[in-house]
């Protein structure tokens, strides 16, 4: 887990999202996404996208597949009307680059960002370094996340990039056949490390799909772990959810 980065945002009415996995092939997905931008400045001046926007992203210059240009316009609209757009990357669109935040008017954070805002601190977190007993996984996102194999990767034919996604994401499902469920959740040792490291009591993170509100007690201290939904609008069960923090009062948005 990397050190937080503290990241000052005086504003009051927030929004939290999270695995949205937008595609070309699930247009109702990408509909819900653009009505719930085109309503957004009404409700909130900051949105943080918690990592997986994408299904997949095999860099910047994959900008012009598909819906990512509509993604993009979408977002920048939304910036435009006065909504500060932060990200962080997840485990399948982390090759999102500075092209891509220069043109959607977004800011892309570090990993593992503390959050002061006017209301109390809040770790904000994509959520897979929480699963740490996922050791194929972890091994596999150490090699990703290098610098030196991105610039590799990044320096092959874009056609030849997708192909290598295209098999990557058939063996990850294959392999999320063969995983214990509890595999594929956070290990709560790993939660209350950060939240301790980060000095702070409240957690906002995706990546797992089981959106819940887990409060606990430990050692005479509250903490909270906010977990966000993926958004799908394309097959049931149609589902998604927005975290907002309005009149100083966190609750779920059940779209
Ligand atoms: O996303 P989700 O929830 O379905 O699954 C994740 C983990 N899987 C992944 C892979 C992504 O889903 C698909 C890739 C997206 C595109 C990335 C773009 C650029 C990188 C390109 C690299 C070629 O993240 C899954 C977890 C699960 O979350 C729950 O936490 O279990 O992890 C895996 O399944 C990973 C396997 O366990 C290990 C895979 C090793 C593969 C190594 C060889 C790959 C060679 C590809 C060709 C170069
Ligand atoms: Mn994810």
């Amino acid at each position: 887990m990397s050190t937080p980065f503290p990241l000052p945002c005086p504003a009051s009415r927030l929004a939290f999202i999270s695995d949205l996995h937008l595609d070309s092939a699930l247009p109702h997905t990408l509909a819900r996404f653009t009505e719930f931008l085109r309503t957004l400045p009404a409700r909130a001046d900051a949105l943080f996208i918690l990592g997986d926007l994408f299904e997949y992203w095999a860099g910047d210059d994959d900008a012009g597949r598909g819906i990512n240009r509509a993604v993009i316009a979408a977002l920048k609209q939304t910036r435009d009307a006065g909504v500060q757009i932060y990200l962080q990357h997840g485990n399948r669109d982390f090759l999102l680059g500075q092209n891509f935040a220069q043109e959607s008017g977004v800011t892309l954070l570090p990993e593992t960002v503390l959050l002061h805002s006017a209301h109390e601190p809040v770790l904000l977190l994509h959520g897979d370094t929480l699963c740490t007993d996922d050791i194929a996984y972890q091994t596999f996102r150490t090699q990703v996340r290098d610098p030196h194999w991105q610039q590799n990767f990044l320096a092959q034919p874009l056609t030849q990039r997708l192909a290598h996604i295209d098999m990557l994401r058939q063996r990850s499902q294959q392999e999320k056949q063969t995983k214990a469920m509890a595999i594929m959740d956070v290990n709560p040792k790993a939660v209350l490390r950060a939240l301790q490291e980060a000095g702070c009591r409240k957690m906002i993170h995706g990546h797992t799909h089981r959106p819940a509100t887990h409060r606990w007690e430990q050692d005479g201290q509250h903490y909270e772990r906010w977990v966000l939904s993926d958004w799908e609008f394309d097959h049931a069960p149609t589902r998604g959810n927005a975290l907002m923090v309005a009149d100083a009062t966190w609750h779920w948005e059940v779209l």
